[in-house]
């Protein structure tokens, strides 16, 4: 079915149902309801048109996790904007890219941080407002002062609702441009597939700067009407202690292993659970396992990405194995290709590719890449390497592009390096993920210089971190004379993962 209407309408036309519902219960006690949800966007969409936002136009935001910046999101969707949002560990520098890269009318940044910005958003001329994590700043401030706006823009099915920025193997982030269809086809079906009804509480601890934390959490609850129990950030002893009002909760799998760590955490903890998701990261079929015989809950593993929301997920009722994400979703064709992009049969290894509502509208300002993804026949190259038996469940195996996943986060090798072999004494550098009992994948970089003037770990580290965010920074450097290469020149990262396999589980 054909869908021509705001995201925003369509969560609003859910949730009220029982507009005194909870919407957000938070740790310090304090509730806000579907109606003071609705009547808060409708101030901030108020104070956002003030500052110039209209419909087609994009907000670039860095904020803090708060109940205010989900405000915000749901206050750009009912004005027919589209919400550009920021992992808040960006530098700067990477801040600046993406001004310049997405051109925002308006860019809402922590309190605190605006005086670093304030040039960078001054050379694309756009406004600059803050928000902080207490929910205080000029954006709400001006959102008391002007008038709500309380209606919702018709938008077309294309109009895109959200740019999701994610990094490219040459180093440039690319924007993925959402639909309000693309994340209205994919929030239904979710909802339905695991089963969100109004008597959920969704243990929110996910960032809301991700397609994980922002949309398909988000979304899931506000269809059903259901309260997200919502934390600043993932604690493990946070959540342990928080996990007797859940009934659901997502994560990454860093989310799981910190839990398992936690002698109190067993059956009695998660009596009331019904259901815990995850996904963005390969899910290790022992942790599944550790998670089963401790819980006695087996974790519902899916798979997605920035482009396409989510792919496929293991069934809420049937078999729900370790080591597979499932079947596609309803309306989605998923199929393991070669290289000619035909079919591969059942069991054989090839490139995950699809088709369906969910997929993107392409990358923002960049129609060559988004044509480069996309096969004659329309689907999408996942990038992901994938076999699917005769069933249609799917394993992933494996990744034909150079991407790192450390703790549920892309990082693309390609920018590191880049950043590497700027330094003074290094000839060029290898960036690699290899096993790490927490992350999942830890990073770490292999610089090619000469002895007598290579950089040491702590000063690479220490230069990276001025212009990279925490998480692209490798845990561990290491130096070689040369970098092992094939026979057409090209490095060897499949030989530097196995010299470097133990480095941090030794
Ligand atoms: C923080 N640090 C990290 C990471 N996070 N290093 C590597 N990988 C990470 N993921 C670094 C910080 O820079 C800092 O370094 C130190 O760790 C402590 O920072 P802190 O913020 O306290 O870390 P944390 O609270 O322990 O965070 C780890 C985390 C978090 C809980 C795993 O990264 C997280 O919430 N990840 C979820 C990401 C997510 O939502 N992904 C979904 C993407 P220093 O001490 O040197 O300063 S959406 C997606 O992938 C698709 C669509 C999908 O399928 O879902
Ligand atoms: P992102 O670009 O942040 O949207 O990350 C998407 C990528 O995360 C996918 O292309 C996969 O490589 C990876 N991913 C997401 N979920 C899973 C999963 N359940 N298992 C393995 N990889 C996953």
């Amino acid at each position: 079915m054909p869908f021509l209407c705001n995201l925003y309408q369509l969560l609003r036309e859910r949730f009220l149902a029982d507009p005194d519902a909870p919407w957000l219960l938070l740790p310090d006690g304090r509730e806000l309801s579907y109606t003071q949800a609705d009547a808060a966007s409708a101030r901030y969409a108020g104070a956002l048109q003030h500052l110039g936002v209209t419909a087609g136009e994009r907000v670039l935001a860095q904020v803090d996790k708060s109940p205010e910046a989900l405000i915000l999101y749901l206050a750009v969707l009912r004005l027919g904007a589209a919400y550009v949002p920021l992992n808040t560990a960006y530098t700067a520098a990477e801040v600046a890219y993406f001004l310049e890269d997405a051109r925002p009318v308006l860019f809402v940044a922590r309190a605190g941080n605006q005086d670093e910005f304030a040039a960078a958003a001054e050379s694309v001329a756009a406004k600059l407002v803050t928000l902080d994590s207490a929910g205080a700043g000029t954006l709400p401030e001006l959102a008391r002062a002007t008038e709500a706006v309380v209606e919702i823009a018709a938008v077309g099915a294309d109009a895109i609702a959200a740019i999701v920025y994610t990094s490219g193997t040459t180093g440039r982030a690319k924007g993925a441009m959402l639909s309000h269809a693309n994340l209205a086809s994919n929030a239904l079906t979710l909802q339905t597939l695991w089963g969100f009804r109004a008597d959920d509480v969704l243990l929110h601890a996910l960032p809301v700067y991700h397609v994980h934390g922002l949309f398909v959490a988000v979304h899931c609850a506000m269809l059903a009407g259901s309260p997200m129990l919502f934390l600043s950030k993932f604690d493990a002893l946070e959540v342990l202690a928080q996990l007797g009002k859940a009934t659901v909760m997502m994560g990454v799998p860093t989310f799981y292993t910190r839990l398992l760590e936690l002698a109190d955490f067993d059956r009695t903890a998660c009596a009331r659970m019904r259901l815990f998701i995850s996904g963005s990261a390969p899910l290790r079929t022992e942790t599944w396992q550790a998670f089963f015989e401790r819980t006695g809950h087996q974790i519902l593993e899916r798979y997605g990405m920035s482009e396409a929301g989510m792919i496929t997920s293991n069934p809420l009722a049937g078999e729900r194995l370790p080591g597979s994400v499932g079947f596609a979703l309803p309306g989605v064709t998923v199929r393991v290709s070669g290289e000619d992009h035909q079919p591969l049969p059942a069991g054989e290894i090839g490139m995950l590719e699809l088709t369906g509502p969910n997929v993107f509208k392409g990358y923002w300002q960049m129609p060559d890449k988004t044509a480069a993804e996309f096969s004659d026949d329309g689907f999408f190259v996942s990038g992901d390497l994938a076999v699917m038996d005769q069933s249609g469940r799917v394993r992933i195996v494996g990744r034909d592009k150079d991407l790192v996943i450390s703790g549920g986060l892309n990082v693309y090798p390609r920018e590191i390096e880049q950043a590497i072999d700027a330094l003074p004494g290094v000839l060029e550098s290898a960036v690699i993920g290899v096993p790490h009992a927490d992350l999942g994948e830890g990073l770490v970089a292999v610089i090619c210089a000469p002895a007598e003037t290579a950089p040491d770990e702590a000063s690479v580290i220490n230069a990276l971190k001025v212009t990279l965010a925490g998480f692209k920074i490798p845990r561990r450097v290491f130096r070689v004379d040369a970098l092992p290469r094939n026979t057409m020149g090209k490095v060897q990262k499949n030989v530097l993962r196995e010299t470097y396999a133990g480095a941090f589980t030794d």
